[in-house]
């Protein structure tokens, strides 16, 4: 049994020993080392290569977050260790905090690739992940002058999760070739197997090219390879460079699958009952050229290579914004991956021989070769990622393939692993649930609409209530230890976190503060003092989304300074928005942000996350929040705006002008010239307030004002709900109840059932 006091004293023996002295003798530095040895020691105990067929998770980005807490959780061990370390005068916590968080995504989508991996070990399916190891990762946010400013982000260092392994491949670039190295992480599932996370790099990385901030040399690619997740690709060297990082996960990914599969006794002709590979959206899509490349030079015919491939890999998609979909000249590759063209050019020519359609071709008439086309026509699913986004892409996006292959598309609503978004972040919460219905939740989320019957239970309510409201004490400690940020504990903490995107629309949540504040400055007082929290990094070359961060520091600064405003109105922007940051807001949210232009927003996550830790959802019909309306019905939701159809009317015939709202409504034109007012021209900078002001009122691209009225209205009436305590708490049950279906268990089986069919 691991549990009880011989496991903890054996727990405490293990951990002495890799220390060499008493723990209570020890530094947290020390005591995390050793600890961190220790789990990876059992979690290795749990490693296994079973199951015939290997699912692959190909993706440039895992957001893991920090590992420590999260892998004892899923050895059951969380708990036992947290009481060992107290008896000997040590906090779990400070030693949490050692750790630096990993940052090998941007958001969703990297986020998701993480939560699958232990949703896959959980559920002990064969598989891993493969992609990169950034040695810098994503930038770290640092703001001054009410500017985002970027820094690096030395992870690795201060991490000690990644094992080099003696695994490598060499990869070629025309006339450079790299000799690849192989790190691994563990991924251990809840009480099941461990898999592994399986990150490419190359020696010659230097990290010492890196000048001020995050610029370097992008042409010295032996140097700068991993250096950063995604470089800044406003430039051709930039967009370069992700090509060759792109081909460098995926030909290390093949060689490593074929080198796997043969060792497993497959004939390549069979590699489809061997290996499925998940494409992660179309930044691994020349994993297919490359794998028939290798087959060919294996010896198989360029047709059953072709074939292979198609019946082993399949294709999610994560966005329907034109810009973000992967398109690269012909020329780039022919540069970079000399190797793959022909391959591309006979792919191309079987798609036209067979469809006179020029909006299937992979290779477009300006020589432009479009990711996204080899993934649906040789690969045999392709996938959305909420139920509205795969509509979506069937009638409107990608219409002309489904035509085409019908029997391709299918839906994966999106998941997130309970362990990490409620067990490890909101240990008040899970261990409340548990005492109220049993903790068969923990491997069956669905069961804990079990909830439901407590809704009309004073004192459960009540509980509920007192556990948001430690939750939010404790956020608010710990901002004021991390950032110098003095939360008021009695307001409403109304929380946008996500990244910095036009579409996510964090503007128009900051021109609801500006609303807010000139009413409160004309005498209208809200009951209950309001908190709206911001967390967003933009990426640095994205302009007008710096701009909007800038203006949300300069509200920031203006409006809790003002003695008249701040005791019911308060503008927080955290610094540096990571995974851990995340785990640490969710629990004490009231009111979750999900506020997207309907049509736009594919999935989204951060909403499920919420929905779990009792926030109530203030949201467009968006993404999956489309679901969770259905789950929790009209009453436990607020939500407003166009909805997805008229927008996509709008688009259809360009026929929106955001004057005709702005000329036309006396608010929203008083809240878009406060921007440029007086008031915010002494904090914060011309050039750009004069930017986002103009941008707004002529182009306004993802349609704010078209739903400000309706958003202002509906915040309005979720804030005055909030006073009834009694009537919230319910709204609050009903929510996590509900949660089940978005847990990643349900997803991952999904994809199972109906794409990787992994047997048992
Ligand atoms: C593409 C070309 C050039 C440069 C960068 C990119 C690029 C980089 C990152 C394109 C897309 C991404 C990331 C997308 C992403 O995170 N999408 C999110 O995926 C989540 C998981 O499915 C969804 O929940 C979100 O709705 C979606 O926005």
């Amino acid at each position: 049994m691991r549990s009880g006091r011989n496991f903890i004293m054996k727990l405490e023996m293990l951990v002495s020993e890799k220390l060499g002295k008493a723990i209570s003798e020890s530094s947290n530095q020390e005591i995390y080392q050793a600890l961190m040895a220790v789990v990876q020691d059992m979690a290795e105990q749990k490693e296994s290569n079973e199951g015939k067929k290997k699912v692959y998770y190909v993706s440039a980005e895992f957001l893991i977050g920090k590992l420590l807490s999260n892998n004892m959780i899923n050895l059951g061990i969380y708990e036992d260790v947290r009481k060992m370390l107290a008896a000997n005068g040590k906090d779990i916590c400070e030693i949490e905090e050692i750790e630096a968080e990993p940052s090998l995504g941007n958001g969703g989508l990297g986020r998701l690739a993480a939560c699958f991996l232990d949703s896959i070990a959980t559920l002990g399916y064969n598989g891993a992940g493969i992609g990169l190891n950034y040695h810098l990762g994503l930038f770290q946010q640092k703001f001054a002058d009410h500017m985002q400013k970027e820094t690096k982000n030395p992870w690795m260092d201060r991490s000690g999760w990644l094992k080099r392994t003696d695994v490598g491949f060499p990869v070629s670039f025309g006339n450079l070739t790299l000799q690849s190295v192989m790190y691994e992480i563990l991924v251990t599932g809840y009480g099941n197997r461990t898999n592994k996370l399986q990150l490419f790099d190359i020696d010659s990385v230097d990290e010492s090219i890196v000048q001020d901030g995050i610029s370097f040399d992008k042409k010295e690619i032996a140097k700068n390879l991993t250096l950063f997740l995604y470089p800044d690709d406003s430039d051709e060297d930039g967009r370069k460079l992700r090509i060759y990082q792109q081909y460098f996960m995926v030909s290390n990914g093949a060689q490593l699958i074929l080198k796997e599969c043969e060792a497993r006794g497959c004939n390549l002709y069979d590699l489809p009952d061997y290996a499925v590979i998940q494409i992660n959206d179309t930044h691994p899509t020349m994993i297919i050229p490359e794998l028939i490349r290798l087959l060919i030079a294996r010896g198989l015919s360029v047709d059953d290579a072709i074939d292979v491939v198609s019946r082993t890999c399949a294709y999610t998609n994560h966005t329907i914004l034109a810009e973000a979909l992967e398109k690269w000249p012909l020329h780039y590759l022919q540069e970079i991956v000399p190797q793959l063209v022909p391959i591309i050019e006979i792919l191309d020519d079987k798609v036209r021989r067979k469809y006179a359609d020029e909006s299937v071709a992979v290779i477009d008439r300006n020589d432009v070769v479009h990711m996204a086309h080899i993934d649906i026509h040789y690969g045999f699913s392709v996938n959305g990622v909420a139920a509205l986004h795969t509509e979506i892409l069937k009638e409107t996006e990608l219409h002309n393939f489904y035509q085409l292959y019908p029997e391709k598309f299918n839906n994966k609503t999106n998941g997130i692993t309970f362990r990490r978004w409620l067990l490890h972040c909101n240990p008040m919460l899970a261990d409340q649930i548990t005492e109220w219905i049993g903790d068969g939740y923990k491997k069956d989320a669905t069961e804990l609409k079990k909830l439901e019957k407590f809704v009309e239970d004073e004192q459960s309510l009540q509980n509920l209530l007192q556990i948001k409201k430690e939750n939010k004490h404790q956020l608010a400690e710990y901002l004021r230890r991390t950032q110098g940020i003095e939360l008021n504990e009695d307001s409403v903490f109304d929380i946008q976190i996500k990244r910095l995107h036009e579409y996510k629309r964090q503007q128009m949540n900051a021109l609801y503060v500006i609303y807010k504040y000139l009413e409160i400055k004309s005498g209208k007082l809200p009951k209950t003092p309001i908190t709206v929290i911001f967390g967003a990094k933009a990426a640095p070359a994205y302009v007008i989304a710096k701009d909007i961060i800038h203006l949300i520091l300069c509200l920031q600064e203006l409006i809790n300074h003002d003695p008249e405003v701040s005791p019911y109105l308060n503008v927080v922007m955290v610094e540096n928005y990571n995974v851990t940051l995340a785990e640490k807001l969710i629990p004490a949210c009231d009111i979750s942000e999900q506020i997207s232009l309907a049509s736009k927003e594919a999935s989204g996550t951060g909403n499920m996350k919420f929905m779990l830790n009792g926030a109530v959802t203030l949201g467009t019909e968006d993404g999956a929040n489309v679901e969770i309306h259905q789950f929790v019905g009209d009453d436990n939701i607020y939500i407003f705006g166009a909805k997805s159809d008229e927008v996509i009317a709008h688009y259809e015939k360009s026929d929106y002008r955001p004057s005709d709202y702005y000329t036309k409504n006396p608010m929203i034109q008083k809240a878009v010239e406060f921007i440029t007012g007086p008031q915010m021209m002494e904090i914060g900078k011309k050039e750009n307030l004069e930017r986002l002001s103009s941008e707004l009122k002529n182009k306004d691209w993802f349609m704010t004002f078209l739903d400000l009225e309706d958003y202002i209205r509906t915040k309005e009436r979720a804030l005055e709900d909030y006073t009834d305590r009694k009537t919230w708490a319910k709204k609050m049950l009903v929510n996590i109840s509900n949660a089940g279906f978005f847990s990643s268990d349900r997803t991952i089986r999904e994809y199972n059932q109906d794409i990787w069919k992994l047997g048992d």
